[in-house]
């Protein structure tokens, strides 16, 4: 029962001498103990957060809906560790394989598909018995392309094609997913075009090949699940997978505390539809929100690559004060991933508003929540305001838009976008995308 192939493999891997590696700690080959199938995923390595959010929907509603067919009923979709992302700065802290927990609320999260963190995937694993060296197999990683050509004779068709000159050694610079466990068996780079649905066909199409037996444990992974597009953007499915995704609870904690303390306000006065459970929610249009004003202000690279449509501070602070002016609010929050420099210039042209900013209370606290918590905090304190402007075509900012369309704001304090000229003539605004239920 002992995979030959695979020991060999850590031998190599390890350079360790023939007979180091004892029976017990070679993988077990994979078979005839549960009919489990585990989809791996990940996302290009520069994508950020919220891009990454939207294609765990894209997984969520897929899996939700393919685990109600055979031969797929037990199959797991295995939430990606998160790597080191471009936008989380903070050096110091360590900020590398992080659990979804958190970030996410994985139990809410599972109510909705058979999700597992990737820690509960290990212990899993470990049940059947595959964990008993270090080691597990991935029977086959997909690596996703674009096909050059998304039109054939102008019409778009869902399909997808092995790519036959596909070196792993080209496309895999570092262990799968960045764990060393893992050991891919083939490595397949595939052109993708179409909806989440076609994975259906790629595995089913897998599991012929593996002549998958009753009692099989099968692991795959797809790379650059960023290719596959939605089934369906927006729909009731799309919805309920969405408010699935509650924040940790800690980091909900720590925005109450914040809005309780620096802005007057509670989730009683705001008036806003929280349940203990994302199922309980209902169609609700009655949020009021609290007292204050609340924009997204995206800098970093949206400030040197986007010109076209990012205002300056300068512009947006002209906007704030209008805005402010106009809804007759005194307070305003700002999330920003603007420099020191850029907050200073900003508070200066935001002379005499109150102006009012997370930032973590301690190193401790920060060390507790990292960049990736800072800023769901900001995206939870702007959720709760009167009123929300955030960025054209920021994801961070339609993250906060669809938060405050669970919550139940009116759509005209929800889906407003910064202009480029505090003139607004030629703005241009993000799309309203409505809550479905
Ligand atoms: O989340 P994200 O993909 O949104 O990436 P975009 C932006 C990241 O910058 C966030 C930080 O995940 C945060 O780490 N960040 C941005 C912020 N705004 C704030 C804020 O207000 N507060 C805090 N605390 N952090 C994508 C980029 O950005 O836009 C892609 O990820 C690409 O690389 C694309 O540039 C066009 O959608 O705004």
């Amino acid at each position: 029962a002992y995979d030959t192939t695979t020991c060999d493999k850590l031998q190599e891997i390890f350079s360790l001498k023939e007979n180091q590696l004892t029976k017990h700690q070679c993988p077990k080959s994979i078979g005839k103990r549960a009919n489990t199938i585990y989809l791996l995923y990940d996302v290009n390595p520069p994508e950020g957060f919220n891009l990454r959010r939207d294609v765990y929907i894209r997984l969520a509603v897929f899996i939700r809906q393919l685990a109600r067919r055979k031969p797929f009923q037990n199959v797991r979709l295995v939430l990606p560790p998160w790597g080191r992302l471009f936008h989380w700065k903070s050096s110091h802290l360590h900020q590398y394989s992080l659990p979804w927990s958190q970030f996410f609320d994985v139990a809410s999260m599972r109510r909705y598909a058979p999700v597992l963190d990737f820690s509960e995937f290990l212990d899993d694993i470990s049940k059947f018995g595959l964990l008993e060296t270090p080691y597990i197999q991935v029977q086959n990683v997909f690596k996703l392309f674009h096909f050059q050509d998304m039109f054939e004779q102008g019409v778009f068709h869902e399909k997808f094609q092995i790519i036959s000159e596909c070196r792993k050694e080209e496309h895999l610079h570092d262990f799968l997913l960045q764990q060393p466990m893992l050991w891919e068996k083939n490595f397949t780079c595939l052109r993708y075009q179409g909806s989440v649905n076609l994975l259906g066909d790629l595995l089913r199409q897998q599991l012929n090949h593996a002549a998958m037996q009753t009692n099989d444990v099968k692991v795959f992974a797809i790379l650059n699940a960023e290719v596959v597009l939605h089934d369906q953007w927006g729909d009731r499915e799309f919805w309920r997978a969405r408010r699935s995704m509650r924040f940790a609870e800690p980091l909900v904690k720590i925005a109450e505390e914040y809005r309780m303390r620096e802005l007057n306000s509670n989730k009683a006065l705001e008036r806003v539809q929280r349940p203990p459970i994302w199922e309980e929610e209902r169609p609700f249009r009655a949020a009021v929100g609290g007292n204050y004003l609340a924009v997204h202000i995206r800098r970093g690279d949206f400030a040197r690559g986007r010109q076209n449509t990012t205002p300056t501070l300068k512009s947006a602070a002209t906007q704030i004060r209008a805005r402010m002016e106009l809804l007759n609010l005194t307070t305003v929050y700002i999330a920003t991933d603007a420099s020191g420099m850029e907050l200073t210039n900003l508070k200066a042209y935001l002379q005499r508003v109150r102006m009012r900013r997370f930032t973590p209370e301690s190193l401790a606290q920060k060390a507790l929540i990292l960049d990736g918590g800072q800023a769901i905090i900001d995206q939870l304190i702007c959720a709760h305001a009167r009123h929300f402007i955030g960025t054209f075509e920021s994801t961070f900012t339609y993250r906060i838009y669809e938060e405050r369309e669970i919550l139940g704001f009116l759509r005209k304090t929800t889906f407003n976008t910064l202009c480029k000229n505090a003139s607004r003539g030629n703005c241009e605004y993000n799309s309203i995308w409505p809550i479905v239920y």
